[in-house]
């Protein structure tokens, strides 16, 4: 037989090439799944589940519209359906709750009813590792919750501060982004989104995790990280393991990070060395769950990859979005420079924990920036029980997930006046702060989520990180504030968001020319 020859099958129409066989077969599918999914759409409509945004392909769903801008997304369905509806997304059903209501219907949900490990175990556990976070009983994160939220006290607080100044003069002066070891340098391009990253992992790693972590950023974990960080994005939220090469990379790294964990363990348990304020020191000492079961070494050095990870794209998004902002408002910069002076002296002396609690204007910077640029635009839930909706006759069925959108309210203008405007002083009027007006709301709407400002999310799953983001954003800003003035690159405005990797960033190019202020 002539191996060689393509297969040929005969037909009604003589013999085809099976290629054209298997290339009909395939479209002949296609289109009678578009066919058969629109028919079902318009035909078949549950009156008691929420309506569904209409969708040509089936599977695919409204990904992309969704993907490429999910709050338009948002407010164009809300126009039509009201708060409540779902959407077809790469094969699962999600189901929006928009609004406070709707915040706190998905983030105060029952545990019985809705599961966050359900919805983002097979991102993360690749990532972090097995036993922590979403690899392991609800029960059991909360614990690992408290174990590293005890870490995060005013005292460690007040030793961070001057740790990340170290931190951040250390980058400038060594980053091409910077100074690149030429001191005498007064102007230069940055581009943020290389320099905020690695001034974040530095300054995260240094400080809730201790010297010897830190340096290893200068050595084996740079590229390890790198690899880590490639295998936490979209694709590989919707395929785990889709068999690429950030995949493996992926895998591989986990382990060696892991690993490399384990062994600064057994040094400090060898030397007994526990005098550092970290999160590392603090579960080698107390990670004893109620139970009586401790925390393995392999659990913990997991807990602190997945703590780095938790605080790095999150805050280097953050800082990032706030420099952007300032750069369209030189006039903001001065304000923020006599803030400085007015809090620690003409002589600009370093700046402290303490000092950064009397920087009203820069708190206000940081909040107002996580107000229009929340890093994750989704939080999602995977229900694990038919679920009603209260005021509505709707079931979100078993098996569905439900997804929030805390970004929402943020910037409706029915909460915030002109939210389209990046404006910090409207945090210093209370009464613009948090509308509750209709306080036959509040009486229906449960603990932490009745806000419609939730940067840190709500409910049992809420962020443990906002005092320290806060103190590592306030501490790398102030020093920013006082070393240089900047505009945005070429004089573009705020370059508008980029929803296509995990935390929503400032698309490209995001970079700022400086000069140096002289002192
Ligand atoms: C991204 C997400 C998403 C990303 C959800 C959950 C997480 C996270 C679209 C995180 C991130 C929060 C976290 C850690 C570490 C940790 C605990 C939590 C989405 C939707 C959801 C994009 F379109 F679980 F991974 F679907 F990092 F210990 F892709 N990350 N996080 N970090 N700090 N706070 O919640 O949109």
């Amino acid at each position: 037989m002539a191996v060689l020859a393509p297969l040929v099958i005969p037909s009604a129409f003589g013999s085809l090439p099976l290629s054209y066989v298997l290339a009909g077969g395939t479209l002949v599918f296609v289109v009678l799944s578009v066919v058969f999914n629109v028919l079902q759409q318009v035909l078949f409509r549950n009156p008691n589940q929420p309506p569904v945004v209409f969708h040509f392909l089936p599977w695919f769903g409204s990904a992309v519209s969704y993907g490429m801008d999910p709050y338009k997304f948002f407010e164009d369905n809300r126009k039509k359906f009201g708060d409540v509806f779902t959407f077809v997304l790469l094969g699962r059903r999600m189901t929006v709750a928009l609004g406070p209501k709707g915040n706190d219907f998905i983030l105060n949900g029952k545990l019985s009813d809705v599961s966050a490990e359900e919805a983002y175990a097979h991102l993360t556990t690749p990532v972090f590792g097995r036993g922590v976070i979403y690899d392991c009983p609800n029960a059991r994160l909360m614990e690992q919750k408290k174990f590293a939220k005890s870490a995060l006290t005013v005292p460690a607080f007040r030793s961070y501060v001057p740790l990340i100044a170290a931190e951040v003069r250390k980058y400038w002066l060594k980053s091409p982004e910077f100074f690149e070891g030429d001191i005498s340098r007064q102007k230069g391009t940055t581009r943020l989104m290389k320099a905020m990253p690695e001034m974040t992992i530095f300054t995260a790693s240094r400080t809730l995790q201790g010297k010897d972590v830190r340096a290893k950023f200068d050595e084996s974990f740079a590229d390890l990280y790198h690899d880590l960080d490639r295998g936490f994005t979209p694709i590989h939220f919707v395929f785990p393991n889709i068999p690429i090469s950030s995949t493996f990379k992926r895998n591989a790294a986990q382990k060696k990070v892991s690993d490399t964990y384990m062994e600064v363990i057994n040094e400090r348990r060898r030397t007994g060395d526990l005098s550092e304020l970290d999160i590392l020191n603090t579960c080698l000492r107390d990670a004893v769950y109620k139970d009586g079961v401790r925390m393995t070494d392999r659990e913990i050095a997991n807990l602190m990859i997945g703590i780095l990870m938790g605080g790095q794209h999150t805050s280097a998004a953050t800082s990032t979005w706030a420099i952007l902002h300032l750069g369209a408002e030189p006039e903001l910069q001065e304000r923020l420079l006599q803030e400085q002076i007015d809090v620690c002296g003409p002589e600009l002396r370093d700046v402290q924990y303490d000092d950064l609690q009397q920087m009203s204007l820069l708190n206000n910077v940081i909040r107002e920036t996580l107000r229009m640029h929340p890093p994750l635009h989704s939080l999602m839930r995977k229900v694990m029980s038919d679920l009603s909706v209260a005021g509505t006759r709707y079931i979100v069925p078993r098996g569905d997930y439900v997804l929030a959108a805390p970004g929402v309210p943020m910037i409706d203008n029915q909460y915030f006046k002109e939210p389209r405007t990046f404006n910090p002083e409207r945090w210093l009027e209370a009464k613009n702060m948090i509308n509750l007006a209709d306080s036959s709301d509040a009486a229906t709407i449960s603990k932490g989520a009745r806000s419609p400002y939730l940067p840190f999310g709500a409910g049992r799953h809420r962020c443990i990180g906002e005092q320290f983001a806060y103190v590592q954003l306030g501490t790398i800003m102030s020093l920013f504030i006082r070393e240089f003035k900047w505009t945005i690159y070429g004089g573009a405005k705020v370059p508008t968001p980029d929803y296509s990797s995990m935390v929503t960033l400032p698309g490209e190019p995001s970079s700022i020319t400086w000069t140096r202020r002289t002192k």
